[in-house]
């Protein structure tokens, strides 16, 4: 393990015990159906929805923005600044949550539209506050005007639609009364930690046995001491949700070992099926995922999942943005996960509606480039990204070089190189010429394509670029020149 990773995951600690590790990895490297399906995902779909969706983050025209670390979390509205009878005021939203526009169905099929393979749905965020029907909890779906039961009918629409479903859940609750934050110290805290233990695994596997089906589990809010140092708990409840749920994908943000390691235990195993770290970032290289499969959950805002009213002076992410997003993951073998936060009737802004759109088009037009397609063990070209499968590489053109031309490193022995390329979407041919540089001591030989001007497309593009054996480069050379 190299302590770089550390920076982009959790923080770790290595233990001063050299013993092995107890209450590590229950499951090593799947290669199982389900495993097989999320490395093909290559896009998902992720929406925060909740009471905060109610407010988008201001109450009575008053902003929360710099009051509280997100939209999503504007029940922690910084008390010197905070309306009158917050949090009180907030929690008893939950009595009004209404959404009477709310169309599971139509969400799903925008979902669809945008090309998303599986969505991440919020059961129950910090608050609480639970979109099914909870037996376990008094705050829940249940208690709001609203008849329907939120979950079961984003699971239904979603599954109807042939997208694979996630359930995010909260572990951390900032108003359970039996929730402790730290590691319980006395025995009444002990007392409250064990029911709140409880009450988290009846709610998991509540959740599993209400909806069938349902692929993974996206955890959150598991960081504090409590949970961390609850091992034991944790270690045996995993294996009861996989029991109850066969083929179930867990993340790594849901245990800590014995010492205290999250995501990765003490040794630098993973903690789950695959790597739930990269949240509002890329990895740098694939060197960085030690093998681990991964996915990247973003935002459109530079930070804030649930609905923002009013979006003014905030960055959100373009079509273009995602687009490369999209394909700088697969070409490091991980799915992107744009979330979309919409409002207290369940309508998208006019913002999410547009950039799903376009990441849509692009996803059609090009999903040979997308779905099943993985890292290719070649430089990263200055124009783009790229990705393949079998014997074809796909090269997607975010910008076109001065040249006109998009040069293709590829190593002087290599068994395959480049013999002919097109446009992926209307299979306009490009010329490709083989460059044999020369450069001093250099392993590589060079492939250019010639890429339409930059007048003529729109956008990131893609190249489907046709690999052979050098001898068919040789032969197709001489069939030219005859
Ligand atoms: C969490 C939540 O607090 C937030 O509201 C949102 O739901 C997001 C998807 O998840 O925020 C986190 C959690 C973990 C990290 C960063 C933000 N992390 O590990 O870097």
């Amino acid at each position: 393990m190299t302590s770089a990773r550390s920076l982009w995951t959790a923080d770790r600690q290595l233990p001063s015990s050299t013993e092995p590790v107890r209450f590590g990895p229950l499951v090593g490297r799947r290669d199982d159906e389900a495993m097989r399906a999320f490395r093909s995902y290559g896009l998902g779909q992720f929406i925060h929805w909740g009471l905060y969706s109610m407010l988008g983050d201001e109450w009575e025209g008053r902003s929360a923005r710099g009051h509280a670390p997100a939209s999503e979390w504007i029940r922690q509205w910084n008390p010197e600044t905070a309306p009158e009878g917050w949090p009180e005021v907030y929690d008893a939203l939950a009595d009004q949550f209404d959404p009477q526009g709310f169309d599971a169905r139509a969400w799903a099929r925008q979902a669809k539209e945008m090309g998303a393979r599986y969505v991440i749905f919020t059961t129950k965020h910090h608050d609480g506050f639970a979109l099914w029907p909870s037996e376990h909890s008094g705050t829940t779906i249940a208690r709001s005007p609203y008849p329907g039961d939120i979950v079961g009918e984003v699971v239904g629409a979603y599954q109807a639609e042939g997208i694979d479903v996630f359930l995010y859940f909260s572990v951390l609750e900032w108003n359970h009364p039996d929730y402790v934050r730290h590691v319980p110290r006395t025995e009444e805290e002990r007392e409250r930690w064990a029911r709140f233990e409880q009450y988290t695994r009846a709610q998991l596997l509540e959740l599993l046995d209400r909806y069938p089906g349902v692929k993974g589990l996206w955890f959150d809010g598991t960081w504090d001491p409590s949970w961390v140092a609850a091992h034991e708990f944790t270690h045996r409840l995993e294996q009861e949700l996989r029991a109850a749920a066969p083929g179930l994908i867990i993340g790594s943000r849901f245990r800590g070992d014995e010492h205290g390691s999250r995501h990765v235990d003490s040794t630098g195993a993973l903690l789950g099926d695959y790597e739930q770290g990269w949240e509002r970032k890329m990895p740098p290289n694939l060197e960085m995922l030690d093998g681990h499969d991964w996915d990247c959950v973003m935002p459109l805002p530079p930070n804030g999942w649930g609905h923002i009213r009013d979006t003014e002076g905030l960055y959100l992410k373009t079509g273009d943005d995602l687009i490369e997003l999209l394909m700088r993951a697969r070409s490091m073998n991980g799915n992107l996960v744009i979330n979309v936060g919409p409002d207290g009737d369940g309508a998208l802004s006019a913002h999410e509606n547009r950039v799903l759109a376009e990441v849509g088009a692009f996803a059609r037009e090009n999903a040979a480039a997308i779905y099943d397609a993985r890292h290719v063990d070649l430089p990263e070209p200055r124009c783009g990204l790229l990705t393949g499968a079998d014997d074809t590489l796909y090269l997607t053109v975010l910008s076109v070089p001065v040249t006109g031309a998009a040069r293709l490193a590829v190593p002087r022995d290599a068994e395959r190189v480049p013999i002919a390329a097109r446009l992926l979407a209307g299979g306009a041919p490009l010329a490709v010429t083989w460059q044999d540089i020369g450069y001093d001591l250099d392993p590589m030989t060079y492939y250019d394509i010639a890429l339409p001007s930059a007048g003529n497309v729109e956008g990131a593009f893609v190249v489907e670029i046709d690999l052979a054996a050098p001898d068919a480069r040789a032969r197709d050379l001489m069939d030219a020149a005859m």
